[in-house]
């Protein structure tokens, strides 16, 4: 396909692919892919490090391993990664490397990519890695990005692609308010099913984006918008298949004929849910989430804040209100440039110069959008008849108008097209895809994640913003950090845009985020989720009494998966084939993701 073939290509719809768009959303997501390509110089890739193949095997060998295994699956599930890279965007995503590479984008790559049919199908997948020592990473849908994307941590592993052909919704219980689905059920897909059967009364918990798996989000512990935004704490039972090869059911699972493994996620004796998620413990081929009732009505509210110095007042309001319910959702705070770049024009458009915009030019540009001037913008959600919202909303509108300067912007003098009702709509349960936008401050925009997390304390919130504030000027990166506020914890997210045709942006941007990491720990921070090529950094940052969790972690990797086979480095943990080989990225690693080999199988 050629770059204007896939410009002009249209964009498919879940009726056509599991990953497709709903058709509400489909001249939205037409005119989001025209703004990616518009500003898309780089040229279509050549493979210049042909063939990929897992370490420590013979070419000869896996070809005829792989042919075995197209012979279980059908030689159609079994796909060689061989064919120039393309990048697609996001609804048309790769899974052949990482969509956002931040290191040569050859690197990152599997050598194959399979798509088993069913369990059963995955368990035959696993025997196989485990007969060959190959090592197998699977992905729900590959929509991980700013974390990876669909690409495996270590180079030449089989991708286990589950979304393609395991993406059934297998029930929606209108009495219990659950659901139980497989690894392809995208957030827009589960929503459309809901409405499609009228049941009016259940909401799903959407994140920014909706295009995503809710197994694999869910497992990586994503957030949503709506009071049911923390998504681990919201699912309930899993079908997990083992790194060798059997098949459990976890919490109430485990009891045949029972009717309560979507209510009851505990079962009796240990709570292993746990360790199957940020891990590499297990592939989930089937998860358990509970849907949130319609409250019977909803309003969003946003207030902007003048001074940048205004966060750490803002974050002391927040806190009580947040814990006691008067704030219901996961909402955002969020900083004036995202205001700007949200709506999608490239940064060139209103600044020529090198560095970052400087903040005259940012508060000169919002001053004629429809909010107004600010350095600090909140987006929340009251939920409930009117009534009840009211004095929710009085209580909330007291408390903001605290800060000298705060303002509560009318949504109804708010053009149809702001991004405020996008926000509005995430928080009733309804996906979006806006939040996409941001990516075309950059030529060839690529966005990676900074993830920090801290209690909703003024000091904290002050502290991280500072701490990043430095790092980005000093390596020249536009700031965007987003609060997003949890029940007791806030998780700062800095999404670093940057051109991914760039070796020296990527480099900057790579560095920038090591600095940001340390710097963090330093102060007692930790992220809650990373890109792949930081998660060595992370995991050792985590490092209290000499490293116990992640020792821990390894004993029960080479409980679980003898053979090192899956996910080997995920959130870094590395079986013991591949540890003290130098396999973990780190300051000094630059584009190189890779180790001294792998310790040959023992007989
Ligand atoms: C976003 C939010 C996240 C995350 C990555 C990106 C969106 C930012 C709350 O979690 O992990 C606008």
């Amino acid at each position: 396909m050629s770059f204007t073939d896939e410009a002009q290509s249209d964009v498919p719809l879940l009726s056509e692919k599991h990953s497709g768009i709903p058709p509400f959303l489909l001249e939205k997501a037409r005119k989001a892919k025209v703004s990616v390509f518009e500003t898309r110089t780089k040229p279509k890739a050549t493979r210049n490090r042909l063939p990929v193949i897992p370490h420590g095997i013979e070419e000869q060998v896996f070809v005829d391993a792989l042919g075995e295994l197209g012979k279980q699956l059908g030689v159609e599930n079994v796909e060689r990664n061989d064919k120039p890279l393309t990048d697609g965007w996001y609804m048309e995503h790769p899974n052949t490397h990482d969509l956002m590479a931040v290191v040569d984008e050859e690197e990152l790559v599997p050598s194959a990519m399979v798509y088993p049919g069913s369990t059963e199908e995955v368990q035959q997948v696993v025997l196989w890695a485990n007969k060959y020592h190959i090592p197998i990473f699977p992905i729900s849908m590959g929509r991980n990005l700013g974390y990876g994307g669909a690409a495996p941590r270590v180079r030449g592993s089989v991708l286990v692609d589950l979304g393609r052909r395991m993406n059934k919704i297998l029930d929606i219980s209108a009495q219990d308010y659950t659901c139980l689905v497989e690894p392809g059920v995208s957030f827009f897909a589960l929503y459309e099913a809901v409405k499609e059967k009228g049941y009016d009364h259940l909401w799903v918990d959407v994140p920014d984006v909706g295009g995503g798996s809710i197994i694999g989000n869910t497992v990586d512990r994503g957030v949503g918008y709506t009071p049911y935004g923390d998504h681990w704490a919201c699912h309930s039972g899993l079908e997990v298949v083992l790194p060798t090869g059997e098949v459990i059911r976890t919490g109430m699972g485990a009891l045949p004929g029972n009717n309560t493994w979507q209510t009851f996620p505990y079962g009796f004796g240990p709570y292993s849910d746990g360790i199957f998620s940020q891990s590499n413990f297990g592939i989930v081929t089937k998860m358990g989430m509970t849907l949130m009732p319609n409250p019977g009505g909803y309003e969003s509210f946003m207030y902007t804040f003048q001074k940048e110095e205004d966060l750490d007042q803002v974050i002391e309001i927040i806190r009580p209100l947040r814990i006691g319910n008067i704030l219901e959702n996961v909402a955002q705070l969020r900083h004036v440039t995202q205001s700007i770049a949200v709506i999608g024009r490239p940064r060139s458009d209103f600044y020529k110069g090198d560095g970052t915009i400087p903040a005259d030019v940012v508060h000169s540009i919002v001053s004629n959008f429809p909010m107004g001037d600010h350095s600090w913008i909140y987006y929340g959600m009251s939920y409930g008849p009117k009534h009840i919202r009211q004095y929710k909303l009085d209580i909330i509108d007291a408390e903001f108008k605290k800060v000298p300067g705060a303002r509560r912007i009318d949504p109804a003098t708010l053009p149809a097209d702001e991004y405020f009702w996008a926000r509005d709509r995430i928080a009733a349960g309804v996906p979006d895809i806006q939040e996409l936008r941001w990516v075309n401050w950059m030529p060839n925009g690529a966005h990676i994640a900074f993830s920090p997390v801290s209690p909703i304390r003024g000091a904290d919130a002050t502290r991280l913003f500072e701490l990043a504030r430095r790092r980005h000027d000093q390596f020249g990166i536009d700031l965007f950090p987003a609060f997003c506020v949890g029940l007791r914890e806030m998780h700062l997210i800095v999404e670093l845009v940057y051109d991914r045709a760039d070796p020296r942006k990527r480099r900057d941007v790579l560095d920038c985020l090591r600095h940001l990491v340390d710097d963090a720990a330093a102060c007692g921070y930790g992220e809650y989720r990373t890109h792949l090529v930081l998660m060595d950094q992370v995991a050792g940052t985590y490092s209290w009494n000499d490293g116990a969790l992640l020792k821990f972690h390894e004993k029960l990797k080479d409980a679980l998966d003898p053979n090192g086979i899956m996910a080997p480095g995920r959130c870094g943990i590395w079986p013991k084939q591949y540890r003290g080989r130098g396999w973990e990225m780190t300051k000094t690693s630059g584009e190189n993701t890779q180790g001294d080999g792998v310790a040959p199988p023992s007989q």
